[in-house]
């Protein structure tokens, strides 16, 4: 990333024009790096100032900053993006800084900020911290704390951080379109103490949804509950990261909600304690073991677990409707109807007609249906053992053994220890016997004694 390289160099070279207290250094604008990769930044090691332990920011970025005269300066750019959400599919989204989700904000508590906001829109913002304890006029809602920040114009927020945590900023102006758009980070304030809430690992990411029509680029900013990509960072699986863990580790996952629904975040292998909310850490006697938080609306949950048991763990919402990606929810329920002979009538009055559904939606993981442009397929994604039948907030911890300190790159699928996999049984197997007279009938006539109606699966509408 040439520009994050170009802009460590030109702070250095501002740090000593500092020290060398030159007025013109310190009245300029910090330079803003942008990111064009949609892919998992390595964490940046602070530069200077108080030491932490960086956060990774699933497939995002930390925005570097500099020091000037004992402030942190970081510059934000609100601007139009294009973000990549998963191989074959780009959305037109509005950002910070080359992508959306905007960078992470990483700084120390007591570290004094001075964060520069342009605004590259064409209509004007704010950003509100969300969480965050500072001074009222700094709080950033458009036409309440401040003016709006014009289009073209450059406002300058400053406060100190009063109290580590996990907090959010976002605009709040236009914030129904704004939001909708993609306007969203994350800020991470490290304990001044060092040794304080410490673990090895500690993943930050925002859950967000979209409402883009298949073969169409730009979300329906309108949409209130029927959206169609159900996100992490602006992410659908199969192109969210995986969380690559090295077995032994203490692992920290936050994880902010700016959707306008809930999400019971579901983390298989692991029990887990919510030890962080946007409000502040969670003392350890009001921590409970999960294996789910509800993360909802307008908060923050960080949860965190000691990895001990390698493998390829799976990591979603548990709404099943948000593992999935865009489809047609006026699709019928076909389960039990038997197409046997009108499929082929049908298909010789419109040819590319496809059965689906009459034994589930599973067939759906590998089917290739004919798509739009830029969309991606409902359920999709291959494992090691065949298709994943997922999309949407999905991806998989994979903690492994003997892996480096910082070594976050995808280690690939898990290597099961012989006879650890589930498998077929190979011996005989009982009749099932059914108590009731009724079960038994069902049994029998469950694929052919319901009503035969098909429908062509087209229309991806609202999900
Ligand atoms: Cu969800």
């Amino acid at each position: 990333m040439t520009t994050r390289r170009h802009f460590l160099r030109a702070a250095s070279g501002a740090l000593l024009a500092a020290t060398a207290v030159s007025k013109a250094a310190q009245g300029a604008v910090p330079e803003a790096p942008t990111q064009d990769k949609p892919d998992t930044q390595q964490p940046l090691a602070p530069p200077g100032g108080r030491p932490y332990q960086p956060v990774v920011t699933l497939n995002g970025w930390t925005l570097p900053w500099r020091m000037n005269n004992g402030w942190k300066e970081f510059h934000l750019v609100a601007e139009p993006v294009r973000r990549q959400m998963a191989p074959g599919m780009t959305a037109h989204l509005w950002g910070y800084n080359g992508q959306s989700p905007g960078p992470t904000i990483e700084c120390v508590e007591g570290d004094k900020v001075r964060i520069f906001v342009t605004n590259k829109l064409p209509e004007h913002t704010t950003i509100h911290w969300h969480g965050i304890l500072l001074p009222n006029g700094m709080d950033g809602v458009g036409g309440l704390t401040q003016p709006q920040i014009p289009v073209g114009k450059t406002f300058i927020y400053e406060f100190a951080m009063k109290k580590s945590g996990t907090f959010m900023y976002h605009p709040h102006a236009d914030e129904m379109v704004q939001m909708a758009m993609g306007m969203m980070g994350f800020i991470v304030v490290h304990p001044k103490n060092a040794a304080f809430m410490r673990v090895d690992r500690d993943f930050v990411f925002l859950i967000n949804a979209y409402d883009i029509e298949p073969g169409a680029y730009t979300p329906k900013t309108a949409t209130m509950t029927e959206f169609n990509l159900w996100s992490w960072n602006s992410r659908v699986f199969p192109g969210i990261a995986p969380l690559v863990v090295r077995k032994g580790d203490r692992v920290r996952i936050r994880i902010g909600n700016l959707t306008m629904t809930n999400h019971p975040i579901h983390l298989h292998g692991y029990d887990f304690e919510v030890t962080g909310t946007d409000g502040g850490w969670v003392p350890k006697s009001a921590r409970w073991p999960e294996v789910t938080t509800d993360v909802a609306v307008g908060q923050m949950r960080a949860i965190e677990f000691i990895a001990g048991e390698p493998g390829d763990w799976a990591f979603h919402c548990h709404k099943s409707h948000h593992t999935m990606n865009a489809m047609g929810h006026n699709v019928p329920t076909m389960v039990g109807v038997d197409h046997r002979g009108i499929a082929q009538k049908i298909i010789n009055l419109v040819p590319d007609y496809m059965v689906m559904g009459e034994r589930g939606m599973a067939d759906m993981g590998e089917m290739e249906m004919p798509l739009p442009d830029n969309t991606l397929p409902m359920m999709t994604g291959a494992g090691p053992f065949g298709p994943l039948e997922m999309g949407g907030m999905f991806t998989v911890v994979k903690v492994r053994e003997g892996l480096a300190r910082n070594d976050y790159n995808d280690p690939g699928w898990f290597k099961h220890p012989q006879g650890t996999v589930a498998h077929e049984w190979t011996g005989i197997t009982p009749v099932a016997s059914h108590a009731s007279p009724e079960n038994k009938r069902a049994a029998q006539t469950a694929l052919v004694e319901r009503e035969v109606r098909i429908r062509k699966p087209t229309g991806h509408g609202a999900h």
